[in-house]
């Protein structure tokens, strides 16, 4: 029996990018939830008109609600599996089946679908890529993690996982705050799938890319001290259940 797949968008104000965003998810999966955060133009009645369960998230931080969104959207989804794309189709949406059978056939509970084909490469600003560049070499240095592209918003993920991650952030910071929450969690399996990412067609970003930039950078060094405590609390209870096991 084919498996369940939900989309996720976070969307605001983005009427003309929807149309076809969504022609395209509703091809791939079996479920479409757009999350938004009080557009004021037509991208709810829009995302409804395509079939796209809505749900108003109108939670805010320092402006921008892109990680409450994708919160919410994904406690809402019911999928087997819950795919996240940003709603200006800059995402390679038909490459959805492909990621979803990988995951499934090789037990991978947390897929980053990475922008890095090298035509994706030609496609984005140099500056761009090196803000993401750094912060893949922060989040190697500080944690291991073997990121090419620690921004992309686009993740596949296993429902079963979904509570253990912990993922708090309400603004654009929670795009590395789920990757780190996986790779670090023992209990979740973390890969990295190469795909297309394109510039979108329709609107403008609602990024400021330096402010965001260094938003990144302090969080993921933030999380770093944060996380330490995990780690030390996972060496300490395996250190006693080996240690009760060789006493007994
Ligand atoms: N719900 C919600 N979505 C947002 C918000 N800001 C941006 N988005 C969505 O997040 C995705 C990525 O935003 P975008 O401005 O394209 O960022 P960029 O791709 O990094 O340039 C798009 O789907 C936006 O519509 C927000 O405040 N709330
Ligand atoms: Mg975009």
């Amino acid at each position: 029996m084919a498996i369940k797949i939900s989309a996720v968008i976070p969307g605001y104000n983005e009427e003309k990018s929807l149309p076809e965003t969504l022609t395209r998810l509703n091809k791939v999966v079996d479920e479409v939830i757009y999350v938004d955060n009080g557009s004021t133009d037509s991208s709810m009645e829009i995302a409804k008109s395509y079939g796209a369960i809505v749900i108003l998230e109108p939670r805010k931080q320092n402006g921008i609600g892109y990680g409450y969104a994708l919160i919410t959207g994904l406690l809402n989804s019911s999928g087997r599996y819950v795919v996240t794309v940003d709603a200006d189709g800059e995402h390679e949406i038909e490459k959805i089946p492909q990621i979803v059978a990988y995951a499934q056939s090789n037990s991978i509970d947390f897929i980053n679908c990475s922008r890095t084909t090298r035509e994706t490469s030609k496609i984005n600003s140099l500056i761009r890529k090196f803000g993401v560049n750094i912060l893949n070499i922060e989040a190697r240095i500080l944690f291991g993690l073997p990121t090419k592209d620690i921004l992309s918003g686009m993740w596949c993920i296993n429902r079963n996982i979904l509570s253990k991650l912990s993922i708090n952030e309400g603004g654009w910071n929670l795009s590395p705050e789920i990757k780190l929450s996986a790779y670090v969690n023992k209990n979740v399996t973390y890969f990295e799938f190469p795909i297309h990412g394109t510039v979108r067609k329709e609107g403008k970003s609602q990024q400021i890319l330096w402010k965001t930039a260094l938003e990144h950078a302090t969080f993921i060094l933030w999380y770093r001290i944060a996380t330490v405590e995990y780690e030390i609390r996972y060496f300490v209870q395996n250190f006693t259940k080996s240690f009760t096991y060789y006493i007994k």
